[in-house]
């Protein structure tokens, strides 16, 4: 069966015009000591990904990246970006017997190609930091226009440790399999829910409960609270959160009201113990790999999916497709075919 249907994808496939490697290195440069419109620039070229954004890369090869990756996700409305913007505001004070740490938020909305629009609100609720030098905020989408994960987004994390953040928080808005693909790229995920009917149930539904590293139910000036704090942590006892294989780690429950602050003290040391937990149990070596193999996979899938979606490549799948329809061969062999093409694409038209 075939669609019909052209998908709306740019025709430059950043071939030859990518960004000249000296105003990357400047830019970079700049960025690290500081430069919000140089992160900004970056970014955006991370995102718009092509031969640019490899030149990015290229250019954090080999740079430290210290930063502390912490996802936080979960029930739509249960106070993520408020809860953001309360840890933000802790993390900024210094606490914990610690120094004030700089932080990148990346509010990635898995529901739309697009950015902007439903996080508009989250950028008026961390609207205290815009002035503030250690923070960096910006809203993405997780999708990209072709489909699937978008490379953009392990490459904006990547992004932000290597520029030097100490921390970078990824909220994301929505449930499902790509909220949890990109709470693949964390160390430390907390999962927020509200006191209410079922929540629990229904975040062990939605997949999120098995990706949890600290369960949290925020808005705990609410009824229920207990209830939920009780059945979570009932399903950890359990064992329905299944992180089991990361051996002597017990997933805490707590208890915030992210709009006065309660109970941010104390996320904020149960991020720093998972931290030690990590550490020590060589874990966060296996995250930082998988989260390197996701930021390779994105790209490969990426250009598979630029190179496919060209004239070139609608063409090889046109003639694929009849070769098939004639009953010439088979479409696995046909893939093949298509497969060795892009292996060694004739040049571009
Ligand atoms: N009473 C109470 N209200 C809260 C608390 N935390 C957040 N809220 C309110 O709950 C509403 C939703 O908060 P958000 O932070 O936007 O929730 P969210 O999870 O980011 O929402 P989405 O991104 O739309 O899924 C807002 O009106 C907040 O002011 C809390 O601890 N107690
Ligand atoms: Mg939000």
């Amino acid at each position: 069966v075939t669609t019909g249907h052209d998908a709306p994808v740019a025709t430059a496939t950043s071939t030859g015009g990518g960004a000249a490697p000296v105003a990357v290195g400047e830019l970079v440069a700049a960025a690290r000591d500081g430069s919000v419109r140089a992160i900004a620039r970056l970014l955006t070229t991370v995102e718009n990904g092509g031969a640019p954004a490899g030149a990015v890369a290229a250019e954090l090869t080999g740079l430290p990246r210290p930063a502390e990756i912490i996802g936080i996700t979960g029930a739509p409305g249960a106070g993520k970006s408020t809860l953001t913007g309360a840890l933000l505001h802790r993390l900024r004070s210094g606490s914990d017997g610690r120094a004030a740490r700089t932080v990148a938020v990346l509010a990635v909305d898995p529901s739309s190609p697009f950015s902007g629009g439903a996080l508009l609100g989250d950028r008026v609720r961390m609207a205290e930091h815009v002035t503030d030098p250690g923070v960096f905020i910006r809203s993405m989408s997780s999708r990209g226009s072709l489909g699937g994960l978008s490379a953009g987004t392990p490459a904006a994390v990547d992004l932000m440790s290597a520029l030097g953040f100490d921390v970078v928080i990824i909220e994301t808005v929505g449930v499902g399999q790509s909220e949890v693909d990109v709470m693949h790229l964390a160390d430390t995920v907390a999962v927020v829910l509200a006191p209410g009917m079922g929540d629990g149930i229904q975040a062990a539904k939605a997949g999120i409960m098995e990706i949890a590293d600290l369960l949290v139910v925020n808005k705990a000036d609410h009824e229920g609270t207990k209830a939920a704090v009780r059945e979570l942590k009932g399903m950890v006892a359990l064992g329905r959160s299944g992180v089991a294989e990361a051996g002597s780690w017990r997933i805490p429950v707590l208890a915030t009201v992210a709009s006065d602050g309660m109970g941010v003290d104390e996320l904020v040391a149960a991020l720093g113990e998972h931290r030690q937990h990590l550490v020590s149990s060589g874990e966060l070596a296996r995250r930082q790999a998988r989260r390197a193999g996701a930021a390779v996979e994105s790209v490969v899938l990426e250009r598979v999916r630029r190179a496919l979606a060209g004239p070139a490549g609608r063409r090889e799948l046109a003639a694929a497709a009849d070769s098939v329809v004639a009953g010439r061969i088979d479409h696995h062999r046909a893939a093949q075919g298509v497969i060795d093409w892009l292996r060694s694409p004739p040049a571009a038209d």
